[in-house]
């Protein structure tokens, strides 16, 4: 039997995934999962990337544990963050999340040295303030040492592969949301670097989806008892999660912490229109485009439950959202800010009260707020996405653990007017198992 073994880290929890073909069919098994979370270090929001690393390891460790050593593996993470390292392979920046405010003020700073409609002919990237890009000029300001000393910038996903190979590499489709790469060209964007101050030697040649990085280093055999490939998947997840889906000319809602809706395109949009609805146009697996946007996504949901003391399951919000019998209060979910607050509940009910919205009290009526306007939000984005490509979009197909969602899924019809086609539900870690499997 020849096992694959995809991990696929996410904002709140990892998993280590092994994949095998059976019947012409891809069967997957859970075998290691752990926790990720935002952690306070040096008085940033951050990811703790040592903590992921180790996690990784345990988790082929228990690979070899129960005698399934996978003939490969591949990981893959959101996107945007990085870290740089030095030469001799020392990390010398913590992982900043980019829910850090540490970006605040640099997006409109950037326009002044490169004007956004320059930025977004070239990358074709939506504008976020925490694009790395912007995350690049913080680090600039705040310590320009380090990028002086920096040898190589690699994204999560690069970094961890580092540790396991000691290859220094950078895979195509994370490294496409930097704001940095040529959309047309799909390689770095000289100009952008220079115009930036941004050294371009510490940017590596892209690996792209399915290449051999390397086997494991020689540390990591020991400590793991055996030797694999690394490959690359598309290390970002949301790329993995849409390789999953075959049919083309369909709108695809990657639901998980972030919900990103969007459609493939074989050519980028780079439009006035699309830069101002914000859609952006981030490397897919094969290298053509996911045309999409962000929407905050269950990271709302997630929040009200912390809020909470995480006293209700995720089902059991979705029961009380659906027995509240008050009308939906309407958010818009994508104002900044719900991108971190310190209280999402405050946050939800600040806004409402500012927008003359019923300010939802109930653990009920928060969730039925959530749920309601996150509904709306995509409609909106399926329109905007309608609009932009001249055609109308019968269906949508939601894939990633948000898919299971039986509520959001029929409001997402109600709203949208659309079919709505679901799974798999772990679409990321299945996209990475089938890109090592050569696109099956
Ligand atoms: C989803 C995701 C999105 C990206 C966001 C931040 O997990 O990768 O695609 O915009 O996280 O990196």
């Amino acid at each position: 039997m020849q096992y694959y073994l995809g991990i696929d880290i996410g904002a709140s929890s990892g998993r280590h995934m092994l994949g095998h073909m059976e019947n012409n069919k891809i069967v997957l098994e859970e075998i290691y999962r752990f926790e990720n979370k935002i952690c306070r270090i040096h008085e940033k929001d951050c990811w703790d990337i040592d903590y992921l690393f180790n996690e990784v390891v345990k988790g082929i460790k228990e690979c070899v544990r129960i005698g399934k050593v996978p003939v490969s593996l591949s990981i893959d993470t959101w996107a945007c963050d990085f870290v740089l390292v030095d030469d001799k392979g020392n990390r010398l920046c913590d992982c900043v999340s980019y829910r850090d405010d540490w970006v605040e003020g640099m997006m409109e700073e950037a326009f002044t040295k490169m004007d956004k409609r320059t930025l977004y002919e070239k990358t074709g990237i939506q504008f976020q303030k925490f694009n790395t890009l912007y995350q690049l000029m913080a680090l600039q300001k705040e310590n320009p040492n380090i990028l002086k000393k920096a040898k190589h910038f690699l994204m999560v996903p690069d970094y961890l592969v580092y540790r396991l190979t000691s290859v220094f590499t950078n895979e195509y489709t994370n490294a496409s949301t930097t704001q940095m790469v040529n959309v047309h060209t799909q390689t770095w964007d000289k100009e952008i670097l220079h115009t930036f101050h941004l050294p371009s030697d510490i940017f590596h040649e892209f690996m792209k989806p399915g290449q051999v990085i390397g086997g494991l280093c020689e540390d990591i055999q020991k400590e793991v008892g055996c030797n694999m490939n690394v490959i690359a998947c598309a290390t970002h997840d949301t790329a993995s999660a849409y390789s999953v889906v075959k049919r083309r000319n369909e709108a695809i809602l990657s639901s998980g912490t972030w919900s990103l809706l969007g459609t493939i395109l074989d050519k980028p949009m780079t439009c006035v229109q699309a830069m101002e609805l914000n859609f952006t146009n981030e490397g897919a697996y094969d290298g053509c485009y996911r045309f999409l946007k962000n929407i905050m996504g269950l990271w709302m949901i997630q929040e009200v439950r912390h809020c909470l003391n995480d006293e209700y399951t995720f089902q059991e919000l979705v029961d009380l959202a659906k027995a509240s019998d008050c009308e939906p209060s309407i958010i818009n979910v994508n104002d900044t800010c719900f991108l971190h607050p310190e209280n999402m509940i405050k946050a939800i009910q600040n806004y409402c009260e500012k927008h003359h919205e019923n300010i939802p009290k109930t653990p009920g009526e928060i969730a039925k707020c959530v749920y309601h306007s996150l509904a709306v939000s995509y409609r909106e984005a399926l329109e905007e996405l309608s609009s932009l490509c001249g055609k109308k979009f019968d269906t949508i197909h939601i894939v990633g653990g948000g898919c299971k969602n039986t509520l959001l899924n029929e409001l997402i019809e109600e709203y949208t007017k659309t079919t709505v086609i679901t799974g798999p539900d772990e679409a990321s870690v299945l996209g990475n198992i089938m890109i090592q499997m050569g696109g099956k």
